[in-house]
């Protein structure tokens, strides 16, 4: 089983290079946005929670999305590998998340970390949000707060994973199929080992 984290902040590619990954490699998409996207669509309590959290651009809590990928894991399990797309978030997210794999008798191959300025994000993202209808990306000054919430929280769980030497490095400025092209390299150089 080859599992990959998809890591950056909001608006550098995560969502849009999954879809492409997990095709090529046949691979179980897990996006922990989609799944609360989902909940809110079909507005579950649990759905209705994480809504007013996401709407301000803060994280939902661990416990919420930990559940969820436990659960997703749980449901898969003839998986060939795991493609993580906005998950793990915060350092205890990640060790909840190598606990659950180790109870699968696997791990994470590696946290390919996607590379994008603030200017560029915040314009992908108001970009996105004049037709996703998400109401996160509707307003600058929510933008701006998720890139935020990302340095407070989330950018340390690169650290996390450097220490077990599982971080490539990857600039996410570009055409989407110059991405892909090094997200592929990178992946195929593991799976040649
Ligand atoms: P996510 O759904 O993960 O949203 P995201 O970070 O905005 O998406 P992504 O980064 O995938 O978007 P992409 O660049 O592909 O999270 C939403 C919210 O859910 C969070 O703020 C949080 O509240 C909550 N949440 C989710 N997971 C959580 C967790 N684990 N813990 C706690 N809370 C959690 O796309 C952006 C735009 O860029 C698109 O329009 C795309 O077309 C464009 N784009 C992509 N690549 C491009 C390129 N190369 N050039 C130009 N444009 C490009």
């Amino acid at each position: 089983m080859f599992n990959i984290i998809l890591f950056g902040p909001p608006g550098s590619g995560k969502g849009t290079q999954s879809a492409r990954l997990v095709e090529q490699y046949g691979l179980i998409h897990l996006s922990t946005g989609d799944l609360l996207r989902s909940e809110i669509s079909r507005k579950t309590a649990l759905g209705m929670e994480a809504k007013a959290i996401m709407d301000r651009g803060e994280l939902v809590p661990d416990a919420v999305v930990v559940g969820m990928i436990a659960s997703a894991l749980d449901h898969n399990p003839m998986a060939k590998g795991f493609l993580f797309d906005g998950f793990p978030r915060t350092v205890a997210q990640s060790e909840a998340l190598d606990n659950l794999l180790h109870q699968k008798k696997t791990s994470i191959g590696v946290v390919l970390a996607m590379q994008v300025s603030e200017e560029e994000l915040v314009k992908r993202l108001l970009n996105r949000g004049l037709t996703s209808g998400r109401s996160d990306d509707n307003s600058e000054e929510v933008v701006r707060a998720r890139i935020v919430e990302y340095h407070k929280k989330t950018s340390v769980v690169a650290d996390y994973y450097r220490k077990f030497d599982k971080v490539v490095e990857i600039k996410g400025e570009g055409s989407v199929e110059e991405i892909l092209l090094l997200l592929c390299s990178e992946i195929d150089k593991r799976l040649s080992n």
